[in-house]
């Protein structure tokens, strides 16, 4: 026993010794919990980084929100309380109307357009991100938004009223203009929202409908893929110069790969989770053509007022996407 604890000890010891003393370690937080493909992706760019680095760089994943708020994650990593972190691209809206264009509803309803918007985002963001501090590392989409309720939703007026459970200010201020009553809900909180009776319907993803289990609290959803948000991860840039440029080159090649990972795994999640949907008995419906219709509606209506708001950049990204 004790010569056993001894040579533990001593391999301990040897191991520390053969830690190469620029060894670092990054906290990165991120928003979702670690069943969502995301934070399963997330988990394999920290890995790659591990290993190409040969453990000179670390990352530790903090996920659901547990090291800070989903609202605070991008001030964390902009004022270097950490290095890196994930957060919703969209959420950056207030700070400028373009991060938001991912969440228009019926812009971009399909992975190619969703490729397109971003293709048209992408300097104008790099360029914004790097005025406070950020550098983007890559960036993956949800699959497309749909409606999760308790009952059968037929067109807007079915939504009426309904306490409507939203992740951003775009989401509210759709919810408000099909006469629903929005509340911010973070995905962890989905489950306690729904069975307290907070919210009572929503606008997500199959994957995160999943993952929150909504058949638990919920019983229809009705596919009207009316967006694809991303999800993006920065990096802070004084702390991403700190490296060498092994490290450096390291993070961005896993960050390429976890780019195009993360895609490819959106658009099958979009299908593999609405059929888990419907495994767990939940309705899986298309939309009736007057609900598409009254949803396209307020859909126009939110583009118009976004345009007037995001003035020349908007609509020099909007002939992008379109050209
Ligand atoms: N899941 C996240 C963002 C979009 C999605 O599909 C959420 O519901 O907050």
């Amino acid at each position: 026993m004790t010569l056993m604890k001894t040579l533990g000890g001593a391999a301990v010891a040897v191991a520390a010794l053969a830690l190469p003393i620029k060894a670092e370690t990054w906290d990165m937080p991120t928003p979702y919990p670690d069943a969502t493909f995301h934070t399963v992706n997330i988990a394999e760019f920290a890995k790659d980084v591990e290993e190409a680095t040969g453990g000179d760089l670390a990352i530790k994943v903090h996920s659901a929100g547990s090291l800070f708020k989903h609202p605070e994650i991008s001030k964390a990593v902009r004022s270097g309380q950490v290095p890196a972190g994930e957060f919703f691209l969209s959420l950056l809206a207030n700070d400028n109307p373009v991060f938001g264009a991912d969440s228009l509803p019926f812009l971009a309803t399909s992975y190619d357009e969703a490729q397109a918007l971003w293709a048209a985002q992408e300097e104008v963001i790099k360029q914004l991100l790097d005025e406070q501090g950020l550098m983007p590392l890559y960036a993956v989409p949800w699959p497309p938004q749909g409606l999760y309720t308790t009952k059968e939703i037929t067109s807007v007026d079915d939504l009426a009223g309904l306490k409507f459970r939203t992740y951003n200010a775009t989401l509210e201020q759709f919810a408000n203009l099909a006469g629903a009553a929005p509340t911010q809900v973070e995905v962890p909180d989905i489950p306690q929202a729904f069975s307290t009776g907070r919210v009572e319907a929503m606008i997500t993803s199959p994957s995160t409908g999943v993952n929150s289990k909504a058949w638990d609290f919920l019983t229809h959803y009705t596919d009207i893929q009316a967006w694809i948000p991303k999800n993006i991860v920065v990096v802070n840039k004084r702390s991403f110069r700190r490296l060498d440029e092994d490290t450096q080159t390291a993070v961005l090649e896993a960050a390429e790969a976890a780019e195009a990972r993360g895609w490819e795994k959106s658009k099958s999640e979009a299908e593999e989770m609405t059929q888990v949907l419907k495994d767990n008995g939940i309705t899986v419906v298309e939309p009736s053509e007057e609900l598409t219709t009254g949803l396209q509606e307020i859909g126009a209506q939110m583009l118009e007022a976004w345009k007037e708001e995001a003035g020349e950049t908007g609509q020099q990204l909007l002939d992008a996407y379109e050209g």
